[in-house]
C-alpha cells in the first residue's frame, strides 16, 4: 500500500496509517521511503503538480501566488536531513498505563530520517515581505480530515523565529527522489526539531498570522493536555500546543521480547534530541537504572538528524530489562517512568526505552 513494505504495522488503512517493525530502522540513517511511517488524517489527496500553486498571503507587504516552476526558478534549492517524528510515538507504552480512547498504538518507529530538498521557506517569506507583526506563520494542506466536524483542512503554524530559520523548507524530494503522494506530493513543509505535525503535506497556503493557527490541529488537538482533563478533549485552547520535541530514544535491535542466546549480545537504537538542540550522551542499564554504562554513538549526520546507537549487553539464562535513556546537549534527560509521562491524549512519550531479552542456554 502506497508503496510501503508489505511488513509494515497498518495502525489504520483509510487514512492510512502505518509504521515499520522497529527492526527496520537499523543499520541505515537515512530510512529509505518504502520504510518511513505515515500518518495520515484524512484521504491522501492526488494532486497533479502542475496545477498546484502556493498561496502566501496574511501579514505580508505582496500577497503572492506560486507554480511548482515558478518556485523552484526563483528560489535556490536547498537540502537538509532531518528527523520527522510524530507526536504519538512511542504512545503503545503509555496505553499500558491507561486507556487512550480513539488514539493508534504507535510505537518507536514513527520516527524517521530523511534528506529532504526544496526551497527555504525564509526565502518565500522574505519575497513577500512578511511584516512586524506576524508572530505565527501558518501552513494549510489540500486534505479534508472526517474527524473534524464540520470538516477542515489540516493545518498548523510554527512561530516567526522558526519559519525564518534556515532549516524550514517546502520540500518537493524525500531522498533525492520525488516527493511520494502520500508524503505531501507535490510540496510538503519539513521543519526539523518540531512535532511532525507542523510539517504540513500537499501545502497550498501559507499565512502570516499575529497569533498561533486555530486550525483543528493546532487549537483543538496536538495538545499537551493535564492528566485529570476529559480524554476525548477538543475544547479550543485545553492544555498547551506542542511544538518543539523533547530528547527522546529507543532500542531498534533486537525486539522487545525476543529470545537470544545468553551471552554478549548486540543491542542498537535511536535516540533524537529535537528542537535545536543535539545528543549528548546514551545511557544503558540492565538492573533498573540503579547503574549506567555509555553506549556508543553513530554519526551525527546534521543537527537535525537523530543518532543511532550500540553496546552490547550481557545477558544470563533467564530474563533481563534493558533500559535505555538519552540527554540532550542541554543536559535534559528523559524521564524514567510512562506513568509519569502520561497523559490524555497519549503525546511525548519520551520515558526511558525498555525492553525484555530472554537469554536461553546456548
Ligand atoms: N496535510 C497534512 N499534513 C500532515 C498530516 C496530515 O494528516 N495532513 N499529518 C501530520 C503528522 S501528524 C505527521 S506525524 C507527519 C507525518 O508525515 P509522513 O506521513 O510524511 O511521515 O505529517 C504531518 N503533516
Ligand atoms: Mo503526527
Amino acid at each position: 500500500m502506497w508503496g510501503k513494505r508489505h511488513d509494515m504495522i497498518v495502525h489504520e488503512v483509510e487514512p492510512f496509517n502505518s509504521e515499520p517493525p522497529r527492526g527496520a530502522l537499523a543499520g541505515q540513517l537515512l530510512t529509505p521511503v518504502d520504510t518511513f511511517y505515515t500518518r495520515n488524517h484524512g484521504k491522501v489527496p492526488e494532486l497533479d503538480p502542475a496545477e498546484w500553486s502556493l498561496r502566501v498571503d496574511g501579514l505580508v507587504e505582496r500577497p503572492v501566488t506560486f507554480s511548482l516552476s515558478a518556485l523552484r526558478r526563483r528560489f535556490p534549492e536547498h537540502s537538509e536531513i532531518a528527523v520527522l517524528q510524530c507526536a504519538g510515538n512511542r504512545r503503545a507504552d503509555l496505553l499500558k498505563v491507561a486507556d487512550i480512547p480513539g488514539e493508534a498504538p504507535w510505537g518507536p518507529a514513527a520516527t524517521a530520517n530523511a534528506r529532504w530538498t526544496g526551497v527555504r521557506l525564509a526565502d518565500v517569506l522574505r519575497d513577500a515581505g512578511l511584516l512586524p507583526e506576524a508572530t505565527h506563520v501558518e501552513f494549510v494542506g489540500a486534505d479534508v480530515s472526517p474527524e473534524v466536524d464540520p470538516p477542515e483542512l489540516f493545518g498548523g503554524s510554527i512561530p516567526r523565529r522558526k519559519a525564518l530559520a534556515d532549516e524550514v523548507l517546502l520540500a518537493w524530494a524525500m531522498n533525492d527522489e520525488p516527493l511520494a503522494p502520500v508524503h505531501g506530493a507535490p510540496v510538503r513543509v519539513v521543519v526539523p526539531g518540531y512535532i511532525g505535525a507542523r510539517s504540513v503535506k500537499w501545502v497550498n497556503r501559507i499565512t502570516a498570522l499575529a497569533h498561533s493557527s486555530h486550525n483543528f490541529f493546532q487549537a483543538r488537538t496536538y495538545r499537551m493536555l493535564p492528566p485529570q482533563a476529559e480524554r476525548s478533549a477538543g475544547r479550543r485552547g485545553e492544555g498547551f500546543e506542542l511544538g518543539l520535541i523533547a530528547v527522546n530514544s529507543d532500542v531498534l535491535e533486537p525486539d522487545d521480547g525476543s529470545r537470544v542466546t545468553a551471552g554478549p549480545v548486540r543491542v542498537t537504537g535511536y535516540a533524537f534530541a529535537g528542537g535545536d538542540r543535539t545528543i549528548a550522551r546514551v545511557d544503558v542499564s540492565t538492573d533498573g537504572g540503579r547503574s549506567w554504562w555509555q553506549a556508543e554513538l553513530g554519526e551525527q549526520l546534521s543537527q537535525w538528524s537523530w543518532r543511532h546507537w550500540s553496546t552490547t549487553v550481557e545477558v544470563p539464562v533467564g530474563s533481563v530489562e534493558v533500559v535505555v535513556r538519552a540527554w540532550d546537549s542541554s543536559a535534559a534527560v528523559q524521564p524514567e517512568s510512562a506513568a509519569g509521562a502520561w497523559n490524555p491524549k497519549g503525546y511525548a512519550n519520551n520515558s526511558w526505552a525498555r525492553i525484555t531479552l530472554d537469554g536461553v542456554a546456548g
